[in-house]
């Protein structure tokens, strides 16, 4: 099947209407039914796509999230709506009403997603300058007035969950990484034994063709099992550290926090903030931490289990880390040899030439199954702008008429199956819808 009668100005409509359908005013869903409530990475990507429609509107989006940030500076994986019942958990289930960092007024998470929201900023404030007038007013107005709340947002990170300066972001879920059933996370689940849980229905499967494409039944209780954990310490840092089942230092956060702290520091120059130093030290701190875990053998960068004393060792696109965290040029341009090689972009038979979430190579791969196996569109965007970064423009070409052809088919899915480019999970996934807006620039 292809889609090639499909203009670029059907596909920028289509996508500006799956963003409009999603827009609760202030908010955007990160779905229509199966996330009726902001992501926090899924946010920043919207902001992205937003920017190309209207950059008021992209700061909203980001402000939003910003106020949902905790006393102590992370920002929540969830800031829910008003919608009490079609996602699960919902506030009530997280338990995070009583946790002290909570902000008054706030229906949030208590735990976090990828720092991808700085680099967002900085789209904000292209798209500014680029139509001057108001929008860049707004834009740099936006850059002065949130400020403080980025830098405290990757102080966090690096300290109180980096507290030993490996440069290397810890993670106490699945869901922090975003990658939430990835084979990167068997091994740390496998060693989970849930306690007494409370009773739970699952809502996320009634809103999907095929329960097979979502996690199962078992992960779901570790899952909540971890979230319980977390509660009933009052979400507080420590204390989460010390007893918590999970713990994880995770690669291609740490990628995104090493990328994403370089444009802060940027930004503070531009402000003449004194922090700069001190950010472009932390840009390079995780860099380096991302350097790190490259395994020799295979060239992908690698997670470690904290609490197992190991490395974990998967084929999954988040071996790709180094290429988001930029730096040493050796390591990236075999990494860039290894991405379009042909266990990746290059495998044999697949639709487009874009990763999928893991490699087919591999016999964790599963082609239907949620980060087990499909391609997720926003993170080739994430790959194409690092790959810009870094100079990198035929990758950046291929990237782009690749995606702009998988999302021709306008189910702007959540994912899609490497082979048939079937889509697969939620459809009208806003940062799908923004992905595209992105790749399509300014009409
Ligand atoms: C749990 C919203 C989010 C994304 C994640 C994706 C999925 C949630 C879920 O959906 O996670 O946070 O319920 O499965 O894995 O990356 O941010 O789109």
């Amino acid at each position: 099947m292809t889609h090639h009668d499909v203009s670029n100005e059907e596909l920028r409509n289509a996508a500006i209407e799956v963003l409009r359908r999603n827009d609760l005013g202030t908010m955007t869903t990160a779905a229509p039914d199966l996330y009726p409530h902001m992501w926090s990475w899924d946010a920043a990507f919207v902001a992205i796509g937003l920017a190309r429609v209207s950059v008021p509107r992209a700061i909203t989006e980001l402000r939003t999230l910003l106020d949902a940030q905790w006393s102590t500076g992370m920002i929540p994986h969830i800031v829910f709506s008003e919608d009490e019942k079609r996602y699960f958990p919902g506030f009530d289930r997280w338990g995070t009403a009583t946790a002290k960092a909570l902000p008054e007024g706030v229906k949030s998470s208590g735990i976090c997603q990828p720092p991808v929201h700085v680099i967002a900023l900085q789209h904000i404030l292209d798209r500014g300058r680029e139509n001057g007038g108001s929008d860049q007013a707004a834009a740099e107005e936006f850059l002065r007035e949130s400020f403080d709340g980025w830098l405290a947002w990757h102080r966090w990170l690096a300290t109180v969950r980096d507290p030993e300066g490996v440069g290397l972001v810890e993670i106490h879920h699945g869901w922090e990484s975003g990658f939430d059933n990835s084979p990167r996370w068997d091994g740390p689940y496998a060693a989970i034994h849930p306690g007494e849980l409370e009773p739970f229905t699952r809502r996320d499967v009634l809103h999907v063709a095929d329960a097979s494409e979502r996690p199962d039944d078992a992960e779901y209780a570790k899952y909540l099992w971890l979230v319980q954990q977390m509660a009933s310490v009052g979400f507080d840092d420590q204390a989460v550290q010390e007893i918590v089942d999970f713990r994880v230092r995770d690669v291609f956060f740490s990628g995104i926090m090493a990328a994403s702290t370089e444009v802060l520091a940027n930004l503070a120059a531009e402000l003449g903030r004194p922090e700069e130093a001190e950010l472009r030290g932390l840009a390079e701190r995780f860099r380096r931490g991302v350097a790190s875990t490259v395994d020799p053998e295979t060239g992908l960068a690698r997670d470690y289990d904290v609490l197992a004393g190991e490395w974990i060792s998967t084929e999954t696109v988040s071996g790709f880390a180094p290429l988001v965290a930029g730096g040493d040029a050796a390591l990236l341009s075999r990494q860039r040899e290894l991405l379009q090689g042909k266990d990746w972009m290059a495998f044999p038979g697949m639709r487009f030439a874009l990763p999928p979430s893991t490699s087919p190579a591999s016999a964790a791969f599963r082609p239907r199954t949620y980060w087990r196996g499909p391609v997720w569109p926003f993170l080739n965007l994430l790959l194409g702008w690092a790959s810009d970064r870094d100079g990198q423009a035929d990758l950046v070409k291929t990237l782009r008429s690749e995606s702009l052809q998988q999302l021709a088919d306008l189910t702007f899915a959540e994912y899609y199956e490497p082979f048939t480019a079937e889509p697969l999970g939620s459809l009208a996934q806003a940062w799908t819808a923004a992905a595209a807006l992105e790749w399509l620039g300014n009409p």
